[in-house]
């Protein structure tokens, strides 16, 4: 049985996985419509069907565990970018916020003494770990593209074979 504090964290992680998955789909639906890049377009609705899987880990759990979970409303994500290196640095701050929530969140769980939330919350935090190490290989490799048309061409071929659960495949 959880908590009620434990409920409300978990709630509120519901919350960022779910408002995770708007944010990137804003940026798939903006990527979208611009030229050229059909395989970065995938990545970011991918990369939110993956938050919505994150979201609903959250949700099952909650309610097998005696909870309620709380579906939210979700703030409006930015829609246009000024560039892809922008979408993706912005990705990039995003996970790292969604690290230090899931850190927190493990810490609720230790400080309550709730074992089974914190071997379940596991699997987030090597996730987190993932998602930012592929974030910032992303963003290392469009730094070094510059403003080159053939570099993002060859970015965008090679994000194909990207896995969004983690790793770098390309
Ligand atoms: Fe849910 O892993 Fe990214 O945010």
């Amino acid at each position: 049985m959880l908590s009620k504090t434990i409920e409300a964290a978990l709630n509120e992680q519901v919350k960022i996985e779910a408002q995770s998955s708007q944010v990137y789909l804003a940026m798939a639906s903006w990527a979208e419509g611009q030229p050229g890049i059909d395989n970065i377009t995938q990545f970011f609705y991918r990369h939110s069907d993956e938050e919505r899987m994150h979201m609903l880990k959250l949700v099952h759990f909650i309610n097998e565990r005696g909870g309620t979970a709380v579906i939210p409303s979700l703030e409006k994500p930015k829609e246009a970018f000024d560039s892809i290196k922008q979408a993706f640095k912005e990705l990039l701050e995003h996970e790292i916020m969604v690290s230090e929530s899931i850190n927190k969140l493990v810490d609720i769980t230790l400080g309550e003494k709730d074992y089974a939330t914190y071997n379940f919350l596991q699997w987030y935090v090597a996730e987190q770990i993932e998602e930012e190490a592929l974030a910032r290989t992303l963003n290392d490799k469009l730094e070094l593209i510059g403003e080159e048309k053939s570099g993002l061409y060859l970015f965008d071929r090679d994000i194909l074979n990207v896995n969004v659960e983690g790793g770098d495949e390309a």
